[in-house]
């Protein structure tokens, strides 16, 4: 047995627009991602989540689902147009009720509520008005944090304020495959600032409005940023300046890496960012949220050969890896999963000992990690995911040995509680250890639930290696 630290929090996790549905119900305003989602030809099979999982009718249902997993905490995200539809003014109060609805149910099954306030659905208005490369977003986003801390705030137990701002700026910035699909590197580097920005001044807002002993939190899907050899590490750097220090140099240094301003002088001047700015975005945390799911490779491009993007990024202007024209991304041996990402659980152990080492005395908490393969429902009426078992396995293996080597993480969130719109591939990708029937809403367990939740009982992972993966790679 692999046993993990008493008061461990074991948790799943889920976001508002990928499991809600219920879109124009009770006063919910559009988002960037129903235009995004209705947009034709954007989301594989031209699916929305105008119903996602029905989660906004079946609230009941899936609280129960929590408390048979036995989670001590639950993930969840607020849809800000839900609350404050257009992004400014009055709180919508059904939506809020929905939330507060939420919270006492958990509470009520002895599950801490961790709220995530931005998990990619920015009030369409406010995208009209400018979206996350104007500074006036990071002001409403302050504002609804206020609103949101004084309406949870006495029972929730930790707050997120971003979920993956790499994503929001970059993917819906800079190379447009996420929502609002814009492809603008300049706007993307502005929104990077501008998400900093809100972050800080949202926990500034939740502090002042929160109840005391609420833990303030920011998750970021930090990159492991390998290189090929030695000789890659200048490109390993530049990497993780865009990816990882973008975000940990404001958040928690108080400053831009100057590395990160000279890769990208071509792009801006940084000129958004006001004195006071990188202060503010700086403010003290409890626990640093960490999205893990695959490490990545870099190698030096020669200018010459045809170059890798092995994530299936595009090259060039519509890249999320802005200013990286010479960095190569290497694909990296299997076995992968169904996004074709590979499985590495090493890249998480060394990630974690890097916080540990980067930013002693802040503790992190893995808020997502998991994987998609293509289940099915077998003649015995089960959902044998072997494969999904091995990974959770790995990965929480590594965990257990960052923590042996120092690190102190505090907890570890499934991603996800059930299979649910995946952004741009809409339902074709299925992530969830509870499975949901497209056609009929049915919940069933997959043979992971049952894994997860014997684990979660015995804080602790059963003895034995994990299964190899090695029998069916998948790409
Ligand atoms: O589904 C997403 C989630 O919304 C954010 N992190 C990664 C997950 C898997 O792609």
């Amino acid at each position: 047995m692999t046993a993990f630290p008493e008061n461990f929090l074991w948790g799943t996790a889920t976001a508002a627009y990928q499991v809600e549905g219920a879109w124009n119900e009770d006063g919910r305003g559009p988002s960037i991602w129903d235009t995004f989602s209705h947009t034709p030809g954007l989301v594989a099979n031209g699916d929305t989540g105008d119903v996602a999982c029905d989660h906004y009718h079946r609230l009941e249902e899936d609280l129960d689902l929590l408390a048979g997993l036995g989670v001590g905490a639950y993930r969840f995200s607020i849809s800000w147009p839900r609350v404050q539809p257009g992004g400014r003014g009055p709180l919508n109060q059904p939506g809020v009720d929905f939330y507060s609805r939420l919270v006492d149910g958990l509470l009520a099954r002895d599950i801490a509520p961790v709220a995530t306030l931005y998990h990619w659905d920015l009030p369409q208005e406010l995208e009209d008005a400018g979206g996350w490369p104007e500074r006036d977003t990071a002001l409403r986003f302050a504002e609804y944090a206020r609103l949101m801390g004084e309406s949870l705030g006495d029972r929730v137990r930790a707050w997120i304020t971003l979920n993956e701002p790499w994503c929001s700026a970059y993917l819906g910035y800079a190379s447009g495959v996420h929502a609002p699909a814009r492809t603008d590197h300049a706007a993307a580097l502005a929104a990077v600032h501008h998400l900093n920005l809100g972050h800080g001044l949202a926990v500034q807002a939740l502090r002042s409005t929160a109840a005391r002993g609420a833990q303030m939190s920011v998750t970021l899907n930090l990159h492991h940023v390998r290189g090929v050899s030695e000789a890659d590490a200048a490109v390993v750097r530049k990497a993780d300046a865009l990816a990882n220090r973008a975000f940990l140099g404001p958040m928690l240094e108080s400053a831009y890496p100057r590395d990160l301003i000279e890769a990208t002088a071509a792009v801006t001047d940084w000129s958004f960012v006001r004195d006071g700015d990188e202060a503010a975005a700086c403010q003290p945390l409890d626990v640093l949220g960490v999205n893990y799911y695959n490490p990545t490779l870099v190698r030096q491009w020669d200018g010459g050969s045809a170059k890798e993007t092995a994530d299936g990024h595009q090259d060039g202007a519509a890249s999320p890896w802005i200013a990286c024209e010479d960095v190569e991304f290497v694909q990296q041996p299997g076995p992968y999963t169904e996004m074709g990402w590979n499985i590495d659980e090493t890249g998480l152990t060394e990630l974690l000992l890097r916080l540990h080492r980067d930013y002693p005395g802040l503790p992190t908490m893995i808020t997502e990690n998991g994987a998609a393969f293509p289940d099915a429902v077998d003649a015995d009426g089960r959902v044998h995911d072997e494969r999904r078992v091995d990974y959770l396995h790995r990965h929480l293996s590594a965990v257990a040995e960052a923590i042996e080597g120092g690190a102190d993480v505090r907890g570890y969130f499934v991603w996800s509680l059930m299979d649910n719109f995946e952004w741009a591939h809409g339902y074709a990708k299925r992530f969830g250890v509870v499975r949901v029937d497209r056609d009929t809403m049915e919940r069933t367990w997959k043979d992971s639930a049952y894994w997860y939740r014997d684990v979660v009982a015995a804080n602790a992972l059963p003895t034995g290696s994990p299964a190899s993966t090695e029998a069916e790679p998948v790409r």
